[in-house]
């Protein structure tokens, strides 16, 4: 078999690739290590920056989240038993659109059957060979049988636990990390959200955030011990800590429900470079990782697919090699933006262990500073809305 393009990974970056490069006319095999049905029961982001959406619009899959799809102006930072509020669109004139991860990856999927393109679900040991060549391919097993697929160029849009960043030889590979010493317990609940924006918490007992789905669908995280499972913690222990989390005018009007799901996710920084190894492109959580805190994760999953669908268009359509030699370098100057406002915003909101008197007073000075001084809102809602691509 031979395809243009093999995207290896069926979460938003491979979905979303393959979306655009076919409404471009190239096409593209994507091969998924699981069901489609596995893949949208993962609850994970829940905010798109415009530049996502920009591109949902591109690749003619934004309807649904043009209906359904929440617009927030800004969002609430709580802080020593108050609330102030940073307006996105009065300092940026972007707002930011809520509307779940998963339900993007369902539409994703729904457009790329509606127009046929070619997925292979459930398979395994995907390997990668010729990378550095001219002739690259790609094999994996499916159903106890062997298949091989030769193409022009490889997407590894895998994720963090893929096998498209272990391709790449170490001799050539730089990898830089941070572990945080915490994580975030997060529950869906069939809840009215409690406030029409988002509230980042920063308390003495740990970060907590009050998120939503829809105007029945709340999203809630709390900042939790790494050493904790979600068996560990009761929708009651949950209500309780959240409630001592944020504001009492806010814990007062909480509506607390059965959670409908609840799991803790590790935090961490990660960053592998280069993006790019001969004809193998790494795509999203293939290539790195932000704490949730500041929403990046998925969105700089998306800058990086802006950047590699445009290149291989120019590769396709008028024999342009720029745009995919200079992939990985313009990929990785947003993603260190990102990556610096991601590890800030968690520096400012989280309590860490190993946190000194002195280091409590920078971090409350920092909270202030940014609660007080028009110029850092400015800053933080450009990082906020998404910077340029
Ligand atoms: P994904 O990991 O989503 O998708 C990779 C796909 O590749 C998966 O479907 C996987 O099954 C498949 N795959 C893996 N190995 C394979 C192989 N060998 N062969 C074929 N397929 C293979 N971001 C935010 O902005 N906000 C959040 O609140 C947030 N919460 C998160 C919570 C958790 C628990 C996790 C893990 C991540 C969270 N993220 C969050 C980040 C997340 O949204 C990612 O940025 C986003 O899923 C990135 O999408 P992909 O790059 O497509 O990777
Ligand atoms: C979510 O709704 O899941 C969410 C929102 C904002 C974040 C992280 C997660 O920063």
């Amino acid at each position: 078999m031979r395809t243009q393009v093999v995207i290896i990974g069926g979460g938003p970056s491979g979905l979303l690739l393959g979306q655009l490069l076919h409404a471009h006319g190239i096409e593209t095999v994507l091969l998924e290590r699981r069901t489609r049905d596995y893949v949208l029961g993962r609850i994970r982001a829940g905010v798109l920056e415009a530049g996502f959406v920009g591109l949902l619009e591109e690749a003619g899959v934004a309807g649904r989240l043009h209906r359904e799809g929440f617009r927030h102006a800004g969002t609430q930072i709580a802080f020593d038993g108050g609330m102030f509020h940073i307006d996105f669109e009065g300092l940026t004139g972007t707002p930011v659109v809520v509307y779940g991860q998963t339900e993007v990856t369902r539409d994703l999927y729904d457009a790329r059957e509606k127009v046929g393109a070619r997925t292979e679900f459930e398979v395994d040991h995907v390997e990668i060979h010729g990378a550095d060549g001219d002739a690259p391919h790609v094999t994996y097993v499916q159903g106890g049988r062997e298949h091989k697929i030769a193409c022009d160029f490889i997407a590894g849009c895998d994720g963090f636990h893929g096998v498209s960043r272990q391709a790449i030889p170490l001799g050539v590979r730089r990898e830089y990390e941070k572990i945080y010493p915490f994580g975030w317990l997060g529950i869906l609940s069939e809840t009215p959200p409690v406030h029409d924006e988002l509230i980042y918490a920063n308390s003495a007992r740990g970060f907590a955030l009050c998120s939503m789905r829809n105007e029945k669908l709340s999203r809630y995280y709390i900042q939790c011990a790494l050493s904790d499972s979600p068996e560990d913690w009761s929708d009651t222990a949950f209500w309780q800590e959240l409630k001592r989390r944020v504001p009492e005018e806010i814990a007062e009007k909480l509506v607390t429900g059965p959670s409908i799901e609840k799991s803790i996710a590790p935090l961490r920084s990660f960053v592998t470079e280069p993006m790019r190894w001969g004809r193998l492109f790494l795509c999203g959580d293939a290539a790195h990782i932000v704490p949730p805190t500041g929403a990046k994760g998925l969105n700089t999953a998306a800058s990086d697919v802006h950047y590699l669908h445009t290149g291989l268009r120019a590769f396709y359509e008028a024999s342009e090699h720029e745009g995919l030699d200079r992939y990985s370098e313009k990929a990785l100057a947003r993603i260190w933006k990102a990556e610096r406002f991601s590890w800030w915003f968690s520096s400012l909101l989280h309590q860490y262990p190993d946190q000194s008197e002195f280091d409590l007073k920078m971090q409350q000075a920092d909270i202030a500073f940014l609660r007080d001084n028009a110029a850092q809102q400015k800053a933080f809602a450009e990082n906020y809305v998404g910077l340029p691509y």
